[in-house]
């Protein structure tokens, strides 16, 4: 039909590691390697002790439905330590699901060095933030803060207060930030996932009807910013 052929001539134009568009490249939304890819890590499973199990089949399934919906882009679930419960029930689900490899995988390494660390060149990195969007606190949230030095925080406060549960808000990274210029990260997405942990805010007290509704609205919110930058 006529709108998604418009879509797939507009998005999938070079899936070619061989050329990049120019204007795509200037405007800082396309990687050197021409594949938009957006990093995530695994949002309320760790500091917020939302059940893994649980997590991985939301997580697979909003990846099996927003795959198609990202063009030539690419999501990759990051986690830090190689012994990562989260990364090893994705990856086995994913594969159960017929997810294409090239469009998702995991991947073990640091969410801030991902291209001096791991050579894997990713222009979005999302962040399991806290509902001040503030720095520090621990976990992937201090880390993004810190290697991002203070041109986060600025650009943060200008675009977002706050965050609610389930939503997330895209941060354009100003090119002198150290994440932008070392690792070539464009854009940090907040995202803000459901807590089960008493000592967090809103903590939802093993309440896994709401838990998941929220996580999933989570990562939908988190891929549809994703398919804005793409676009
Ligand atoms: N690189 C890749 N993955 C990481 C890194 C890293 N540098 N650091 C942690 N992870 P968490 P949450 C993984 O606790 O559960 C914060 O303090 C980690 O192994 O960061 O959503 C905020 O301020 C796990 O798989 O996020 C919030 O208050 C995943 O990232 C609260 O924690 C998420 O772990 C959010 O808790």
């Amino acid at each position: 039909d006529a709108p998604s052929k418009v879509t797939s001539d507009k998005t999938i134009s070079e899936p070619s590691n061989h050329h990049v568009d120019e204007r795509q490249e200037q405007s800082g939304t396309q990687p050197l390697d021409g594949v938009p890819t957006l990093a995530f890590p695994s949002i309320s499973t760790a500091d917020f002790q939302f059940d893994t199990e649980k997590a991985s089949d939301i997580i697979v399934e909003t990846v099996e439905e927003f795959v198609h919906k990202i063009g030539n882009g690419r999501l990759v679930l990051v986690d830090i330590s190689h012994g990562s419960k989260i990364l090893s029930l994705v990856k086995s689900k994913a594969v159960v699901k017929n997810i294409d490899p090239t469009k998702f995988f995991t991947f073990v390494g640091d969410l801030t060095k991902l291209r001096s660390g791991g050579g894997l060149h990713c222009n979005v990195i999302a962040n399991a933030a806290n509902w001040r969007l503030k720095p520090g606190g621990g976990g992937v949230n201090a880390a993004i803060f810190d290697a991002a030095g203070p041109d986060l925080e600025t650009a943060t406060k200008k675009r977002a207060g706050s965050l609610s549960p389930g939503k997330a808000v895209t941060i354009p990274l100003p090119s002198t930030s150290p994440l932008f210029s070392k690792q070539g990260v464009t854009h940090v997405i907040h995202v803000l996932g459901p807590n089960m942990n008493p000592k967090r805010p809103n903590c939802l007290n093993d309440d896994y009807t709401t838990g998941c509704k929220i996580l999933r609205e989570a990562y939908s919110s988190l891929f549809e910013n994703f398919a804005s930058i793409v676009r």
